[in-house]
């Protein structure tokens, strides 16, 4: 056999185990796994490292309308390269659409955004924030057959959060094309009532951007979707789930037979509502939803995580600037925690957290790891050539060196925004070079080459259960 490319001597953690060997590529395709393959133009040698396949992030923010005088602080080149020099050879991005925009007019164009400039592969799951008989009739059975097959739906933020009714009827249409529905889980009503008594006893430093989300209006909000769901017939994912009441939501749904999938983040295992509290303004940097809640919350997730509850561990990157008047520091944002542009910055730690804290501290083992940051992402967002390391797949390889330790900072990171919430953060574990359909794009941290991704259409979803 020939080859383009062979990786030497890596240990490669594939869906079967993990075993060192060698592993042949052409074409961009992943063609022979197996001891002394020979014959290739590029030989990668890797002893001592792991290949992994290629993170898939599949809850990412790029470029997304934010509101007046807000920008996101990734347009699609930053934040492919900040996704590959963190391990990741596909994201998923949502497409909002703008004031007075359809669906299919936000998804051309982002599509148009997006062409020529991403670093790796991408895919676009959609947001619904209108139920009108053009957008459920016309538009979205159009996109999904165009392969926009997952959309997000939610149920907090005024202007965008859906009635019990709306979310049953876009279930109603993810029944009937066989797409996967996405909630964003959260009571609205039970926040702006927080909010404004918060604010009206002068309360309003960042710190109560977690104090009016607390974890009864996230517990709520899930059982909601969940038995709204059950009522659709349909299965859903909850993202980014924060804390253990909402978890037990999940467990208690599926026990029942609904078809559940759950997601969380780095932030929730190891950020708290503590750090909202930092001095001065720098609370706002972590100000993301839902907020991150306590120590005790940790190891719920991680119970949660080690134990096969979440099929998903992903980034919810959703990048603002900190000291920049078009970001954090917006206008209005010092006199009120409201005003705060709600994301924090996460597509290139992702991994590497969750080696460190997940797999270097014994709590979760390589084959899981691969499966929660890559394989189920893979299967359950439709992307069929995707996400696992095996005869057929797209070439899409990360090699980690295991024993590598550094503090996490901002120096060294290739996003957009001007902070990490991680920073000084030590991890041990990064990804040392990043294979993109066979071809090198990320090597020691630079990367190697023009931006060589493109947009991914999408099957339809492989339910897990
Ligand atoms: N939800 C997300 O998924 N990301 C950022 C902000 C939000 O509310
Ligand atoms: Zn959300
Ligand atoms: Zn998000």
């Amino acid at each position: 056999m020939s080859f383009d490319t062979v990786i030497r001597g890596a240990r490669v953690v594939a869906p079967g185990g993990v075993s060192v060997c060698d592993i042949g590529i052409e074409n961009g395709v992943i063609t022979a796994l197996g001891a002394s393959l020979d014959g290739a133009a590029e030989v990668i040698e890797a002893d001592g490292l792991i290949a992994m396949p290629g993170g898939i992030d599949s809850h990412v923010h790029i470029a997304q309308p934010s509101g007046p005088g807000v920008e996101m602080a990734d347009d699609f080149t930053s934040a492919t390269r900040s996704a590959v020099a963190g391990g990741n050879t596909t994201v998923l991005p949502f497409c909002l659409p703008e004031e007075g925009q359809t669906l299919r007019e936000a998804v051309a164009a982002y599509h148009a955004k997006a062409e020529g400039k991403c670093h790796c592969d991408v895919s676009f799951h959609l947001i619904v924030i209108k139920t009108d008989p053009v957008t459920l009739g016309q538009d979205l059975p159009a996109l999904i057959h165009a392969g926009h097959t997952s959309f997000k739906v939610f149920m907090t933020y005024r202007g965008m959060a859906l009635s019990d009714r709306e979310i049953l009827e876009v279930m109603a249409v993810a029944r009937e094309q066989n797409a996967l529905v996405m909630v964003h889980a959260e009571n609205e009503d039970a926040i702006e009532f927080l909010r404004d008594k918060a604010e009206r006893e002068g309360n309003t430093d960042p710190a109560y951007h977690a104090r009016t989300r607390p974890v009864p209006v996230e517990r709520e909000a899930t059982h909601r979707a969940i038995t709204l769901a059950e009522v659709a017939d349909v299965p859903l994912t909850i993202v980014h789930v924060s804390n253990g009441e909402a978890l037990e939501e999940i467990r208690r749904g599926r026990a029942r037979g609904a078809k559940v999938f759950a997601e969380t983040c780095p932030q929730y295992v190891t950020l708290t509502a503590d750090d909202l509290d930092r001095a001065g303004f720098d609370g706002a940097k972590y100000v993301c939803s839902p907020p991150p809640r306590t120590t005790d919350d940790w190891e719920n997730i991680w119970s949660g995580i080690v134990g096969g509850d979440f099929e998903l561990f992903s980034s919810d990157h959703c990048p603002f600037r900190f000291d920049d008047s078009a970001g954090k520091d917006v206008p209005g944002a010092r006199k009120s925690f409201r005003n705060i542009p709600n994301g924090i910055p996460g597509v290139e730690t992702r991994l590497p957290i969750l080696f460190s804290e997940g797999v270097v501290k014994g709590r979760i083992s390589l084959e899981r790891f691969a499966a929660i940051t890559a394989t189920n992402h893979a299967r359950l967002y439709g992307l069929k050539s995707k996400g696992a390391i095996m005869v057929g797949m797209d070439a899409d390889i990360v090699l980690w060196d295991p024993e590598l330790t550094r503090p996490i900072q901002q120096a060294d990171l290739h996003h957009g925004s001007d902070y990490t919430p991680w920073e000084g953060f030590e991890v041990t574990g990064w990804p040392v070079r990043t294979i993109l359909r066979g071809r090198t794009v990320m090597a020691d941290g630079t990367l190697t080459g023009a931006p060589a991704g493109g947009h991914i259409a999408r099957g339809a979803p492989e339910i897990l259960l």
